[in-house]
C-alpha cells in the first residue's frame, strides 16, 4: 500500500490536485506512523503531517526569483519564458561518474515521494508546501561522492534571453548556493519536481529545485543545472551581496534576528486581512532531525 511518506508517484505524473488532496486525507492516520520507520526521520514529519498547506495559488504566485524580477508577482508573470525542456545537470567535482545528467534519466532512477515541509523565508513570511520530489543524497549516489568531497555547490541556470531581472545586478548571475555535504545528504533535504502532484512551475524553480526546510528560503536554489562536489566551502550569492545579513549556513533561527528586522515570528502567507503571525521555530521546526548537524557549534556565532 502506499506509505504516506514513500508514495510513489510516476515519472512527471500528473495527478489531478483534488483527488490527490483526497488521497491524502484517506492514507493519514495509522499509515503515518508505517511510513516513518522506513526514513529514519519520523518526528518532525509527523509534526508536518498536521501542517495545513498552503493553496496551490499561494505557493505558485508569490514568489522570490529574482532571474525575473523582485516583485513577488515577478516570476509568476515572467517565468513562463524559461526552456525547462531539453534539461540537464552538470554533477562534477569529486564525483566518480562526472558528467552531464539528463533530467529523464534522473528521474527515471528516482523514487518521487510527497514531503510536507515548512518554508520560511528571511524576510519572515512562510507556507506550507507539499513538494514531490526525492533525496538529494539518492541524486549524489549516482555520480558516486567521493572520500575528499566536503561541500557541494549548486548553480542555476543563466539565460538572458529568458530571464528579464539578470540584466539587473541585484545578485552576482548565476545564483549560487551550497551546502556541507552531511546537510547535503540529510534524508530531509530534497530536489522537487512537484507541488500538489503536479510538474513544478517554472517559477517555484522547474524542472528541478533543492528544498532545505531547516534553512531559510534562499538556501532552497531553483533550477538548479550544476551540481559540483568540492573540498572547501563554496561561494553563495546572499553570502557574497551581504556577508553581514547573510550567513552561508542561514539556519531557521529565532533567536537570532536580522540585523535590520526580527526574525521570531513570521507571517504565514494566505492568511489574508487577518493574517496571523506565528512564532518561528528553531531549524523551522525540524530541530529533533538536524540538530545534530551542530552539535558544538553556535548557531548563533555561525550563522
Ligand atoms: N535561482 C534562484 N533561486 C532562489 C531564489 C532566486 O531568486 N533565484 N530565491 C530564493 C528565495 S529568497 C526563496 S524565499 C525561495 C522561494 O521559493 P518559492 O518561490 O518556491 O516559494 O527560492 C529561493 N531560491
Ligand atoms: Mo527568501
Amino acid at each position: 500500500m502506499a506509505l504516506r511518506w514513500k508514495n510513489t508517484l510516476n515519472d512527471r505524473d500528473v495527478t489531478d490536485e483534488a483527488h490527490f488532496l483526497n488521497r491524502r486525507q484517506l492514507i493519514g492516520g495509522a499509515a503515518v506512523g508505517l511510513g516513518l520507520a522506513s526514513i529514519g526521520a519520523g518526528a518532525g514529519m509527523a509534526a508536518a503531517d498536521s501542517l495545513e498547506p498552503n493553496s496551490y495559488e499561494d505557493i505558485t504566485q508569490y514568489n522570490n526569483y529574482y532571474e525575473f524580477g523582485t516583485g513577488k508577482d515577478d516570476p509568476a508573470r515572467y517565468a513562463g519564458a524559461l526552456t525547462t525542456e531539453p534539461w540537464s545537470i552538470q554533477i562534477d567535482g569529486m564525483v566518480d561518474k562526472p558528467g552531464n545528467y539528463a533530467l529523464e534519466d534522473i528521474m527515471k532512477a528516482m523514487t518521487i515521494e510527497e514531503r510536507i515541509y515548512r518554508f520560511r523565508c528571511v524576510e519572515a513570511w512562510s507556507m506550507v508546501i507539499p513538494w514531490n520530489g526525492f533525496e538529494l543524497a539518492d541524486l549524489l549516489a549516482l555520480a558516486g561522492v567521493q572520500s575528499s568531497a566536503k561541500y557541494v555547490a549548486f548553480e542555476t541556470a543563466l539565460r538572458p534571453d529568458e530571464m528579464p531581472g539578470v540584466q539587473f545586478p541585484v545578485l552576482d548571475w548565476p545564483y549560487v548556493e551550497g551546502l556541507r555535504l552531511d546537510e547535503a545528504m540529510h534524508p530531509l533535504t530534497i530536489m522537487a519536481s512537484g507541488i500538489y502532484g503536479k510538474d513544478i512551475p517554472n517559477q517555484n524553480g522547474a524542472p528541478l529545485r533543492l528544498v532545505v526546510p531547516w534553512k531559510y528560503g534562499f538556501k532552497s536554489i531553483k533550477s538548479v543545472v550544476r551540481i559540483t562536489l568540492t573540498d572547501k566551502q563554496p561561494p553563495t550569492s546572499w553570502n557574497n551581496a551581504n556577508a553581514r545579513e547573510y550567513g552561508f549556513y542561514s539556519n531557521v533561527n529565532p533567536e537570532l534576528d536580522h540585523p535590520r528586522w526580527s526574525q521570531a515570528s513570521e507571517r504565514l502567507v494566505g492568511g489574508g486581512l487577518f493574517a496571523k503571525r506565528i512564532p518561528t521555530l528553531k531549524l523551522n521546526g525540524y530541530e529533533e532531525e538536524v540538530a545534530s548537524l551542530y552539535a558544538g557549534m553556535s548557531l548563533k556565532e555561525t550563522f
